[in-house]
């Protein structure tokens, strides 16, 4: 693979204001509805899909994966819930460490049970420090974890969580409020990491493009929509029109 084509240096590129729908195996059953969904975020101009979920299993998680490959030519990254989910039919993954938590399944375990199958599989890993933020709802990640995520008033804790996943090697910072969040991740939380110069991505209970455009102005590079596409797919028609009057 071509360094400058990576996954990593497009959702890198300084000034690129890029989204990504997450898609969750277990919801999407219905292939017509996926079908949908992926002429749509096409048509959208999204950057990434990403695909994964707390409580997929391989089968579901398989089939997703195929299907989207034969859809779509829009760069697919997996945001593993487990280590169930890898795919060689995917683009990237985020090799996530939950830094935000204290299990030791999700900070190494998991690595170690996938670790010989990826390391032979043709797929690009990118070391991604994953901190939960408190969202204002439990959400799936923090109890399948059984981790606590860090208060969202506690910006010393995220910046000293964040500065160690730079100095542990991570190549990108995943701030996450938890799928179906009532709060989203403050923009100014995403501001205050970017001295660290590690692109960042962002997620959990973003629901408009107001919100989307400040945690692009606030220097996140990535963010990524699930819920809210899932409940109406013509929210896409929104992106759309907020991706078209970007200068990128
Ligand atoms: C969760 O960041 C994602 O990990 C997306 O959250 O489903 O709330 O958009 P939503």
């Amino acid at each position: 693979m071509n360094e400058s084509n990576s996954i990593l240096a497009q959702l890198s590129q300084p000034g690129k204001r890029s989204i990504a729908v997450l898609i969750d195996p277990e919801k999407c059953t219905d292939d017509n509805a996926l079908k949908s969904l992926l002429e749509k975020s096409a048509f959208a101009k999204i950057d990434f899909l990403f695909i994964g979920g707390s409580t997929v299993t391989r089968k579901e998680f398989d089939k997703a994966i195929n299907l989207i490959r034969s859809l779509t030519k829009i760069p697919l990254v997996i945001f593993p819930g487990s280590a169930q989910q890898i795919s060689s039919k995917a683009d990237a993954i985020l090799y996530l460490s939950l830094l935000s938590g204290r299990n030791p399944d999700f900070l190494i375990g998991h690595h170690i049970q996938s670790a010989t199958e990826l390391y032979e599989m043709d797929i690009e890993v990118i070391p991604t420090a994953y901190l939960l933020i408190d969202g204002g709802t439990q959400s799936s990640v923090a109890y399948v974890s059984q981790t606590t995520p860090i208060p969202r008033d506690q910006k010393s804790i995220v910046k000293q969580t964040a500065i160690a996943g730079k100095l542990m090697g991570k190549s990108l910072i995943y701030l996450d409020a938890g799928s179906g969040a009532k709060f989203n991740v403050p923009a100014t939380m995403i501001k205050e990491l970017t001295f660290l110069n590690v692109p960042i991505i962002v997620g959990g209970g973003i629901r408009d493009t107001n919100t989307i455009r400040n945690l692009h102005d606030a220097g996140a590079n990535v963010v990524v929509i699930g819920n809210k596409i899932e409940d109406e797919i013509d929210f896409l028609l929104d992106i759309n029109n907020y991706k078209s009057n970007l200068c990128n």
